[in-house]
């Protein structure tokens, strides 16, 4: 009981401190995308394609989450874009006040346009952290299973959109695209579901085009 009330209070919390950052976010024209999966599903790889695509058309500027280790930040700062890496040492999410305290760095660099928040690997306590995001980009990969969104609801049920990654691994795995996708929309028929490889480039251009189209339509 007394655990229950606990964790109630602190997402109630976190809650206030996301209005915030979506407050920070709003009133400078930054679209906020909060990018969360499994380990290993291509979060980062996803980021060092999309960041390519996008960084000659909007400001972009990336937080990586991870419990230990910079490697991400660093994979994803070759591109030449801001990075901010965030380590949460024992906590698997990300939470809104990790996110308040990168705002002034935010600030710093000028013009954002577009702030990519990779959160940590994990499919289940990102779920309940709000934090600020105007978009919530949940990635699943072909090697984990089409039964994934049954299994894992909160995940699917609290994001915009799924892409289905690693898609040039489909011939080596027993996953069903399609199962897949009718899972995820039994979950949230509201899901922009797209396909991807990040290994082929497969499906980028795609996913990218409706970003711009959201970060259009979000400063309207
Ligand atoms: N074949 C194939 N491999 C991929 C694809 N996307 C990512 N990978 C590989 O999958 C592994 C994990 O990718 P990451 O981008 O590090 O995954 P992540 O979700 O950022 O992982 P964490 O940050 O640890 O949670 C790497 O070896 C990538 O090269 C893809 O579309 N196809
Ligand atoms: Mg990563």
């Amino acid at each position: 009981m007394h655990e229950i009330l606990i964790e109630e209070k602190i997402l109630s919390r976190n809650n206030e401190i996301a209005s915030g950052n979506r407050a920070f976010f709003k009133e400078r024209k930054i679209f906020a995308v909060n990018v969360v999966s499994s380990p290993g599903a291509g979060k980062t790889a996803l980021l060092e394609r999309a960041v390519p695509a996008l960084k000659d058309r909007v400001a972009i500027a990336v937080v990586e989450g991870d419990l230990a280790t910079d490697l991400d930040a660093k994979r994803v700062g070759r591109f030449g874009v801001p990075v901010r890496q965030i380590t949460t040492g024992r906590a698997c999410h990300l939470d809104a006040h990790n996110i308040s305290h990168v705002l002034p760095w935010v600030e710093e660099q000028g013009a954002v346009g577009l702030l990519l928040m990779e959160n940590v690997g994990n499919m289940v306590c990102p779920a309940e952290y709000d934090l600020g995001e105007a978009l919530r980009l949940v990635v699943m990969s072909v090697a984990e299973g089409d039964d994934k969104p049954l299994k894992y609801p909160a995940i699917f049920s609290s994001s915009d959109v799924l892409v289905l990654n690693k898609i040039d691994l489909l011939g080596h795995t027993d996953f069903d695209i399609e199962r897949a996708r009718s899972n995820a929309l039994r979950i949230n028929p509201y899901l922009k579901v797209f396909e991807t490889s990040c290994r082929t480039g497969e499906g980028i251009d795609r996913l990218c085009a409706f970003l711009e189209g959201e970060m259009i339509r979000a400063k309207k």
